[in-house]
């Protein structure tokens, strides 16, 4: 909880620090209640500062005394920090301070879990550790002592001295405070080494509490070497220490976080074994290892100057952790992956209350601004810059970006100079889409005649909260061109498109041709185009580009349902036999169809009716696609058995791309399969696998057709001791509730002896399960909503981080009926009249309730 009032920060008020630090030392004496933090930092004014108050953050801190040239002072202390007289010229300010990280509950500054000592600094924590100029463009060299009886002691960097019940580390690189991290535990180590490509020899760790976890290490640890070699071979991109650590830590708000040289991993995104965790799970902890590591040169080398430029380390680490999946496993399903993702949290998001630019202007609390936009569509803006440049160029912009600003915390436009100065371009236009928010529409319209095709685009961002007018973006438009028969007359072409309307002409053509819009999804935009069943089915078919033939049927499927919502259609023969012909081709990746098997989700279809122009019915929608699947299941029914025994996988389990993918379709089928013989395979399955991806595959099938009790509590008594899968088990039988008992499991749940609110793993499992069950959280009664808002509430003293994170489940709001959004805004309003509600969470609701 925050004490001062809440403050609007904005990005033209940045100025320089006033003071800079050469060197810090700091000495913690650790203990549960009462630790103490010893600080020496050498400050000199900053020639370029255009004030000289001096002024150090500092938040929950117990001041014992304080000194600058080693005379006593006795500092004004503000909430937020002190301040105090200095001499003109360079000094020493040494501080003792106390903190209690058992009581830290927050999981922000330095914190214990299952009793260990743990960091978190990222964005603004390193002020609940000692006063300091926390804010990213101040950056120093750290030297760290470490006083406990516990026998590991780390900190960045490279350890330097160690004794009995202390050790000193000394990390070379200067950083901002963001960047520190401190862990204390009884530990045991996962050692490996790796050697860079000049032939340093680099010492890595994974270090997890004793009893069980040892043996899920392995696969993190290859994932390390894997990204360090790729960033070497890909980027040119070295690792800088003699030591690289990785710790697992049970209670974290986040997934992980790139402290230099101690990266610090909630245990769910490095831990994993074939038998706890899913195919999915392996993926997604190979993509935030590579993430975190990836972020040493594009975070730690290269930093941010303030926190609205937190896209420049976000965009490009995230795009740097998709191509290196891509790589890895396959590029066009990892595509396909990501804009799913992008289309799900970052559509919603772009269109709704809480839209802002990838690059805000303004904020209160900048931990409500880890989000989609800034993450995903920052790591959409980098694919656009490199789709507008070339590869070339773009390697090339980049070997520029890391000798420019190597050491240097920089902004958006540093990193847009490179690339001008690179080709020569001006970017001026394409900067715009770092400032304005919402998704912009293209409108496809087409014409043929005389072997003449043209295309009509049009581009159309709407208004969002604070800006009303949108100028038009510079959009790369892929486009190809198939015959009606589906040949290809025309591969990939780039239209680039810079004013609202414009409109591209081919000719040569010996008829009609069908247009591939937006191939490999070549911006982050909603394309309108109305094009007939058989026109998408022909796509479905044959187009040449995975990403665009997947999303023909993906569009095919959601106009079927909105037709099935509308106009009490049933579903039509075009989607049926495309779906079915791309599930029989044994050519295509068993990954690739899994996906196309994949519906859209119901929060897409509400967000599809919507769009135009109705208010969607929750229960309606469900019901819509629980018909629609039934439906499929019947079409291929005599298909579903073969693929069902074609995609069992041989041999000892590994979560590589390939029997991953056979297992995602087999599960697929698996489910389409369990609409018809009443869960019959499913429960065959469930008995007898041997691995968590075929063992979660079947409960879900289960619990889809409201069956699955038995394997609920045999699952239950079989993993109860792992609290990663108990995050699986509670999170699904929420998310897969009958609609009208999605309240009541997870209220019931709360009342679970594994339940614990201080979690955020656990607590994010039950109500982000809740969520995830569109139509039980927005089920009529009401009774979701008004169960999260006293769970947030009581959540808000203790973490209000991710109690403002999950405020988001609101911000559908104005989608709904009338007495949906009554409810959902008294859910909020109660909310927002919490006495001593946190700065987080009263930020978050008030923008949500707009
Ligand atoms: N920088 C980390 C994410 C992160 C952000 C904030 C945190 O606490 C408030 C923790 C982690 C990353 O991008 O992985
Ligand atoms: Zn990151």
């Amino acid at each position: 909880m925050k004490d001062a009032a809440p403050q609007t920060i904005y990005l033209s008020d940045y100025t320089p620090p006033a003071y800079l630090v050469g060197d810090v030392h700091l000495t913690f004496k650790l203990a549960a209640t009462k630790t103490r933090v010893l600080s020496r930092i050498a400050f000199r004014p900053n020639p370029d500062a255009t004030d000289h108050d001096f002024f150090l953050h500092g938040d929950d801190l117990t001041l014992i005394s304080a000194r600058i040239d080693g005379q006593d002072i006795n500092p004004d202390l503000h909430s937020g920090g002190l301040r105090c007289a200095v001499p003109d010229g360079p000094f020493v300010f040494e501080a003792e301070v106390e903190i209690s990280p058992s009581t830290n509950t927050a999981l922000e500054g330095l914190y214990m879990s299952n009793g260990m000592y743990c960091t978190q600094c990222e964005a603004e924590g390193f002020r609940k550790i000692t006063y300091y100029p926390d804010r990213p463009d101040v950056m120093a060299v750290f030297t760290v002592r470490i006083e406990s009886d516990l026998p590991v002691l780390l900190s960045n960097g490279n350890p330097t001295a160690t004794g009995k019940d202390w050790a000193e580390w000394h990390d070379p690189w200067p950083k901002p405070a963001y960047l520190f991290a401190l862990v204390a535990g009884d530990l045991v180590a996962h050692p490996n080494t790796f050697t860079t490509r000049s032939g340093r020899q680099v010492d890595l760790n994974l270090w997890v509490r004793p009893g069980g976890d040892e043996a899920k290490c392995a696969f993190g640890m290859a994932a390390l070497k894997a990204s360090m070699k790729w960033d070497e071979d890909v980027y040119g991109r070295e690792y800088d220490l003699d030591l690289f650590n990785i710790v697992a830590v049970d209670d974290f708000n986040m997934g992980a976080m790139e402290n230099k040289g101690l990266n610090i991993f909630n245990a769910s995104a490095v831990l994993a074994s074939p038998q706890t965790a899913t195919d999915a799970d392996f993926e997604r902890i190979e993509a935030i290892i590579a993430h975190e590591y990836f972020h040493n040169w594009t975070g730690n080398r290269i930093t941010c100057r303030d926190w609205f430029q937190l896209c420049l380390k976000e965009g490009l680490t995230v795009f740097r952790d998709q191509q290196f999946t891509g790589d890895l496993r396959s590029a066009a399903v990892k595509r396909i992956d990501d804009t799913m993702m992008l289309r799900a949290y970052q559509f919603r998001e772009d269109n709704g209350p809480l839209a802002h630019p990838v690059r805000p202007e303004s904020f209160v609390e900048i931990n409500n601004f880890y989000t989609a936009t800034v993450y995903e569509k920052g790591a959409e803006l980098i694919g656009l810059l490199k789709l507008l440049v070339g590869d070339q160029a773009y390697f090339d912009a980049l070997d520029l970006y890391f000798t420019r600003h190597d050491g240097d915390a920089a902004t958006i436009e540093d990193w847009l100079q490179v690339f001008e100065d690179t080709t020569g371009r001006d970017l001026s236009q394409f900067k715009k889409w770092y400032a304005q928010a919402g998704t912009p529409r293209l409108t496809v319209r087409d014409e043929y005649a005389d072997g003449t095709y043209r295309l009509h685009l049009r581009q159309e961002t709407p208004p969002t909260p604070g800006q009303p007018d949108k100028d038009p973006l510079l959009i790369p438009v892929a486009v190809g061109l198939l015959d009606q028969n589906g040949a290809e007359v025309l591969p990939t072409t780039i239209l680039e498109m810079t004013k609202a309307e414009q409109s591209f002409t081919f000719d040569g053509l010996s008829g009609r041709p069908i247009p591939s819009v937006l191939r490999n999804f070549s911006a982050p935009v909603i394309v309108v185009h109305d094009m007939t069943d058989a026109e998408r089915a022909l796509l479905l078919a044959h187009d040449t580009d995975p990403f665009n033939r997947w999303d023909a049927g993906r569009t095919l499927a959601q106009d079927v349902l909105v037709r099935m919502l509308r106009q009490n259609a049933t579903p039509d023969t075009a989607f049926l036999d495309g779906l079915a012909a791309v599930l029989r081709d044994d050519a295509l990746d068993p990954a690739f169809r899994a996906l196309a098997l994949r519906l859209p989700s119901e929060d897409d279809t509400a967000q599809a009716l919507f769009d135009a122009g109705h208010t969607p019915d929750p229960t309606a929608i469900n019901q819509a696609h629980e018909t629609l699947k039934l439906h499929i299941a019947q079409h291929l029914q005599d298909t579903l058995p073969r693929i069902y025994a074609a995609m069992s996988v041989t041999g000892p389990y590994t979560p590589d791309a390939g029997p991953a993918g056979q297992r995602a379709l087999g599960n697929a089928v698996l489910g389409l399969i369990s609409k018809l013989d009443g869960g019959k395979q499913a429960a065959q399955q469930f008995a007898s696998a041997d691995n968590m991806t075929q063992q979660l595959g079947a409960l879900r099938a289960l619990l889809q057709i409201s069956k699955g009790d038995a394997e609920l509590a045999a699952f239950e008594a079989q993993w109860q001791h792992d609290r990663l899968v108990m995050d699986k088990w509670f999170g699904l039988q929420v998310s897969l509730a009958a609609a009208p008992d999605a309240a009541a499991t997870a209220e019931k749940l709360t009342r679970h002896p594994a339940f614990d609110m201080k979690n955020p793993n656990r607590f994010r499992s039950v109500f982000g399960g809740l969520k995830a069950n569109t139509a039980g959280f927005h089920h009529a009664s009401g009774a979701a909503y008004a169960l999260l808002a006293d769970w947030l509430i009581k959540l808000d003293p203790i973490n209000p981080q991710t109690a403002a994170r999950m405020t988001m489940s609101y911000d559908t709001w104005k989608r709904y009926d009338g007495e949906r959004q009554t409810k959902m805004r008294a859910a909020l309003s109660k909310i927002a009249q919490t006495p001593q509600l946190s700065r987080d969470t009263e930020e978050m609701v008030t923008r949500i309730l707009g």
